[in-house]
This record gives C-alpha cells, sequence and structure tokens, in this order.
C-alpha cells in the first residue's frame, strides 16, 4: 500500500517522520516523485495541484492536512467518488482554542490600545467591562467553534454561537441559519469566524454583515480569507462600525507587500498560524481510519460534497 503526501516544503520532513515512526510499512511517496501511480491508495494532502489528484487510479480515500477542505473542493479536478476525509485532531483544536481565547481577551482589554499606548508613553487606566457583561459571537460551532465556545464560556463571557444546525452547548446561546442569524449578529459585540468557506460562506464578512453588528463591534477571523471582503473591512474600521479587527488569514497569503492591513493601527496580523495541525495526532487519526476502510466501514469526519464542509 501507498500513500501519496503533499504538504508545504518546511514541514514535510516532519509528516514523513510522523509516518514512519507510527506506520514504519507504510510506501510513503512524495508529490514530485510518485513513482507508480497504480500502487497508490491513500493521498494525505495539503493544497494539491489541480488535477494532481487525478493521475492515482486506484485512490481510495483523500485526507485534508487541514481541517479546512476548501483547498481540495475549489478544485473543479477532484476525483469522482473518492471519500474526502478532513482533520479533526486534539492539538489542532486546542491551538484555535487558545488562538480565539487570546485574541478576545485582547480585543476584550482593549489591549491593543494599551500597548500604543506604551509606545507614545501615556498612561492611561483604560478598564473593560465584566466578562459577563461582554457578548461574543462565533460563527461556525463545530469542531473548533464548539471549543472555543466552551473556553470562552469557563472564563464567564456571555457566549452565543451560529450555526447551520441548532446546537446545544451549555451556557452557549445557539442561533441557526438565515433566520437566527439577524438576532445573533446584533449581540456580538466581539465576532469570531470559524466557518468552512463553502459557496453559501464565500465573503459573508461584509458591510452588509457588519451593520447587523451593534455599532464599534470587533472582527476576529480566524477561518478563511475568502469569507472577509477586505475593503469593507477597511470601510467599516473607518467609519466606526468596527473598531478594531484580528485577521489570520487573507483573500492573497502571503498578505501581499503594502497591503493596507500591515499598517492600519486597528487591524492585528497574524501568518495563517492560528493553529497547525500536529503531525503526530493526525498520523493517528489516519491510520485508523485507512483500518476502518479496509475493513470496509467508512471513515470517520468524512466531508458531505454537496455542504463542502
Ligand atoms: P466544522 O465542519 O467542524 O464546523 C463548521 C461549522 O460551521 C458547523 O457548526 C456548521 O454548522 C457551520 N456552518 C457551515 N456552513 C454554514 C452556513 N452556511 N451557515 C451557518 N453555519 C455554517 O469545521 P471546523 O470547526 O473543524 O473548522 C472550521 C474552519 O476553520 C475550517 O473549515 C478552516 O477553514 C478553518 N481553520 C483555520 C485554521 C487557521 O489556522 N486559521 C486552522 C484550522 C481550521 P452545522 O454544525 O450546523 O453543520
Ligand atoms: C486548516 C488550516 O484548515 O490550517 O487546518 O487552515
Amino acid at each position: 500500500m501507498a500513500l501519496i503526501l503533499r504538504t508545504d516544503a518546511s514541514r514535510a520532513a516532519a509528516w514523513r517522520e510522523a509516518i514512519r515512526r507510527q506506520a514504519p510499512d507504510i510506501d510513503i511517496r512524495m508529490w514530485d516523485a510518485p513513482g507508480d501511480v497504480a500502487d497508490i491508495e491513500f493521498a494525505l494532502v495539503w493544497k494539491p495541484a489541480r488535477g494532481g489528484l487525478r493521475a492515482f487510479p486506484n485512490l481510495r480515500a483523500i485526507f485534508s492536512i487541514g481541517a479546512g477542505v476548501d483547498h481540495l473542493f475549489t478544485n473543479p479536478d477532484l476525483p469522482e467518488g473518492v471519500p474526502v476525509v478532513r482533520m479533526v485532531e486534539a492539538e489542532l483544536t486546542r491551538g484555535m482554542t487558545e488562538y480565539a481565547v487570546l485574541h478576545v481577551l485582547r480585543h476584550h482589554r482593549r489591549q491593543r490600545e494599551i500597548e500604543a499606548n506604551q509606545r507614545a508613553e501615556i498612561w492611561d487606566v483604560i478598564e473593560a467591562p465584566t466578562a459577563p457583561s461582554r457578548r461574543v459571537g462565533i460563527m461556525g460551532l463545530g469542531e473548533l467553534g464548539a471549543a472555543a465556545a466552551r473556553a470562552l464560556t469557563a472564563l464567564e463571557f456571555d457566549v452565543a454561537g451560529w450555526s447551520r444546525s441548532p446546537k446545544e452547548i451549555p451556557g452557549v446561546e445557539s442561533f441557526h441559519g438565515d433566520f437566527g442569524m439577524d438576532a445573533f449578529l446584533a449581540r456580538s459585540e466581539i465576532l469570531v469566524c470559524l466557518l468552512p468557506l463553502t459557496a453559501a460562506t464565500e465573503g459573508i464578512l461584509n458591510t452588509e454583515l457588519f451593520s447587523r453588528l451593534p455599532k464599534g463591534a470587533s472582527l476576529i477571523n480566524a477561518a478563511r480569507g475568502g469569507h472577509q471582503v477586505e475593503e469593507d473591512i477597511l470601510a467599516a474600521l473607518e467609519s466606526g462600525q468596527l473598531s478594531e479587527a484580528t485577521l489570520d488569514v487573507f483573500r492573497e497569503e502571503p498578505l501581499p507587500a503594502g497591503h493596507p492591513f500591515w499598517r492600519h493601527p486597528r487591524v492585528t496580523i497574524t501568518p495563517h498560524n492560528a493553529s497547525l495541525t500536529d503531525p503526530d495526532g493526525a498520523v493517528r487519526q489516519v491510520l485508523a481510519n485507512i483500518e476502518r476502510i479496509r475493513r470496509g466501514e467508512p471513515p470517520t469526519n468524512i466531508v458531505d460534497p454537496e455542504a463542502g464542509y
């Protein structure tokens, strides 16, 4: 059995080692030198070249290295009938929870202004409201959104979430669908986007959505650049509809030199590192799913191609 691996060059060795440690018998093939393509039964990939996966006629499953699978579904040449499995992995979830808590706290405590004051040698005792009176809204209450919601609830923030279907998470007010969106947005002083990028969510972070938030709300987008209309974020910051934004993802990555976000005083940029998949944990999931497939069972965390996530 051979597995084709395609990841960022900087992380390829770590992935190869993780597979070797846990499954020394697996024949690992690298994307640029796949050998006999007929041997390849499984693909473990991040952003494969368009049409590239069609080269493997005996593929039984495609495992995404990331939680997001838009890098596969925006590729129109995905082989038909081959299950796509997304990444659900404890360290990935923990990393995103840390990111959400870190940046919600930064917004809540107005840390960006305190740091600007330090640079200007200004002593200004900035006060924050209490956590229970701070309303946080999380778009997407899946694996990552639900974990972030639970952590913020533990800090006693007033947390709500928005998803396609209703959820029951203790202490988290659940809104869903188009019907629930207005009420969800109207109460979200700090809005965190953890949605998958699909046809339904593309460009969702736009002027119209921002106008439904309380004036001066803030935005944290750790999902995908395709969710955000970047000129609308800049306009909302300009008008004061948004007070600040923390962005981990961008329409174009790396964020191009000279982009207005780089030097915007009310934008915090992180380089799409909100959370990274841990190769050891991920390989454990992939191997367990390979075993399931071998036993004739469906893999866990299979993606619904209709929904695109
Ligand atoms: P899940 O599939 O577990 O959860 C997705 C959530 O979004 C679900 O609650 C789903 O609703 C909801 N949702 C999907 N479409 C809609 C819609 N049209 N309207 C309302 N709600 C919707 O995904 P994860 O939590 O694992 O990951 C979320 C995203 O985070 C990934 O797709 C990826 O893009 C991003 N990500 C970013 C990282 C980074 O470093 N910046 C790292 C990892 C992930 P329902 O539950 O009803 O189906
Ligand atoms: C992911 C990511 O989707 O890292 O996991 O963006």
